[in-house]
């Protein structure tokens, strides 16, 4: 079975299995099913003339983007291989509603991103394993209103799916911008792994002299180190476009430099699989202890309402047959009570003044033991539950503690809308479906994937 079936088949399985389960909790599905739609992605991002399209153009080997001192692109291009036939643009209003493709949830962030947002389809061979996705440059001075659009969003939606990220900076502005700043301090981190995202410095070409490169270098290193909050300082991977550069001055040490970072790029594709997982794997853990939070609750609300049922169904049974008694003792009537006609052996003979009293105490005991469990007992268990929701959740490690903190408030807005109902509704079975997801599926992929590359490595 190839790359493409496995992911199919992948694809089909864990929809079958885990869409409702995700719907159940108000959680996102989209993100899974998208990472197995498609295709490996490299997103190339960074500062604006840092030579992004100049290296897509390379890779590509031919001048498809345009390039230019200036900033010069304010959309980003999704680069891909054609269908075999003559190669052609497609606009990001036809992206976006295509279900066979990824990026469907481009939508909702309005028109202005759609018309900047372009596919353009290539006869390439580096195209046939892996789509590149070059972007607008980042800018210091720039708000959402300039852009038209959330542009850290999007760039971190991008970067979620990305199987590499290849960050650029050029030796002018070796780490400085402002965006630049803000994607790698918070959108990175937040929505991608760390191996995934590689750091170049681009046109080294243009130092004129070793101590011109080693000051850009160093700076771009203290820039990183404050940047990423890290002590270590990342690889930094450096190129330069052959075609722009002196070859002579470049020729002694430099090439290698650049197939290191070529290599990188084109070994992204094999990798998506495991992304692939590694999402799966994330966002099923994440949905796992929302549900541990959510069947907690639905435990020490089932057992608080098997008390209130108890009690309940011990007076309504005592009202059954007391009720009568004490009515008549009070008020003098029913002239017949339904003890004492028991007793008297003619309970047969008064039928619906007999039964009349017991049923309505009967009844309403249960309709009373109903409306204060749900106003006011399970709502109470609610505020209590999630006054101290940490509880509701094994926190012995520290992956727990940290993915409760991420998924605390999903799991609470998730016990705010529970109600009575709900506690026949399925949770502790769906919760049950996700463990037994991880522990049994999860491992099954990850033996699958394996074997196969060992197999394909034989
Ligand atoms: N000498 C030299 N010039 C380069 C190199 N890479 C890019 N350039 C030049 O630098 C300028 C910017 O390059 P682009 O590839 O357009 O940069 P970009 O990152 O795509 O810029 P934006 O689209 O504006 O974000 C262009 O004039 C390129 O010709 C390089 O390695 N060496
Ligand atoms: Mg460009």
């Amino acid at each position: 079975m190839n790359e493409k079936d496995l992911q199919r088949q992948l694809q089909t399985r864990v929809r079958k299995k885990l869409e409702a389960l995700f719907t159940k909790y108000n959680m996102d599905y989209g993100g899974i099913d998208d990472s197995m739609k498609w295709k490996p992605l490299v997103l190339v991002i960074g500062n604006y003339s840092s030579g992004k399209s100049t290296l897509i153009n390379e890779l590509i080997g031919r001048n498809i983007q345009r390039t230019g001192q200036a900033p010069t692109d304010d959309s980003f291009t999704i680069l891909t291989a054609g269908d075999g036939k003559e190669e052609r643009e497609m606009p990001g209003s036809t992206l976006v509603n295509d279900s066979t493709l990824p990026f469907e949830h481009f939508k909702h962030y309005g028109e202005k991103l759609i018309s900047h947002i372009t596919m353009k389809m290539l006869n390439s061979p580096i195209l046939e394993d892996l789509a590149i996705i070059d972007s607008p440059g980042m800018l210091d001075a720039t708000s959402e209103n300039d852009r038209g659009y959330n542009y850290m969003e999007v760039l971190g939606d991008f970067a979620r799916m990305a199987d590499l990220i290849v960050l650029m900076f050029d030796p002018h502005k070796a780490g400085t911008i402002k965006e630049s700043y803000e994607a790698i301090r918070n959108t990175l981190p937040e929505k991608s792994g760390e191996h995934r995202l590689i750091f170049v410095m681009s046109r080294i070409d243009e130092c004129d002299h070793l101590t011109d490169f080693t000051r850009s270098y160093g700076t771009l290193c203290w820039n990183m180190s404050q940047m990423t909050g890290r002590k270590d300082i990342p690889h930094i991977y450096l190129t330069y476009a052959p075609h722009l550069a002196d070859s002579d001055k470049m020729a002694k040490d430099w090439p290698q430099e650049r197939e290191e970072l070529f290599d990188k790029i084109k070994g992204a594709a094999a990798f998506q699989i495991n992304h692939i997982l590694e999402d799966l794997d994330r966002q099923v853990n994440e949905v796992n202890i929302v549900a541990e939070a959510v069947t907690e609750f639905i435990r020490r609300a089932t057992r608080v309402f098997w008390k209130y049922f108890n009690v309940t169904m011990l007076v309504a049974v005592l009202l059954f047959f007391f009720g009568d008694v004490m009515i008549k003792a009070v008020l003098g009537f029913p002239e017949y009570t339904l003890l004492s006609s028991i007793r008297g052996g003619t309970v047969g003979s008064f039928p619906f003044t007999l039964i009349l009293f017991p049923f309505v105490f009967f009844f309403a005991t249960i309709t009373a033991g109903i409306i204060s469990y749900s106003r006011y007992a399970f709502p109470k268990l609610r505020r209590n539950s999630l006054a101290r929701s940490s509880e509701l959740v094994v926190l012995d490690t520290q992956y727990r503690e940290n993915l409760w903190q991420k998924m605390e408030s999903k799991a609470r807005e998730n016990i705010q809308k529970l109600t009575m109902k709900d506690l026949w509704s399925g949770y502790v079975r769906s919760s049950q479906r996700i463990k037994a997801f991880l522990n049994n599926d999860m491992k099954r992929f990850y033996d699958k994937i394996g074997s196969k590359r060992n197999s394909s490595s034989e």
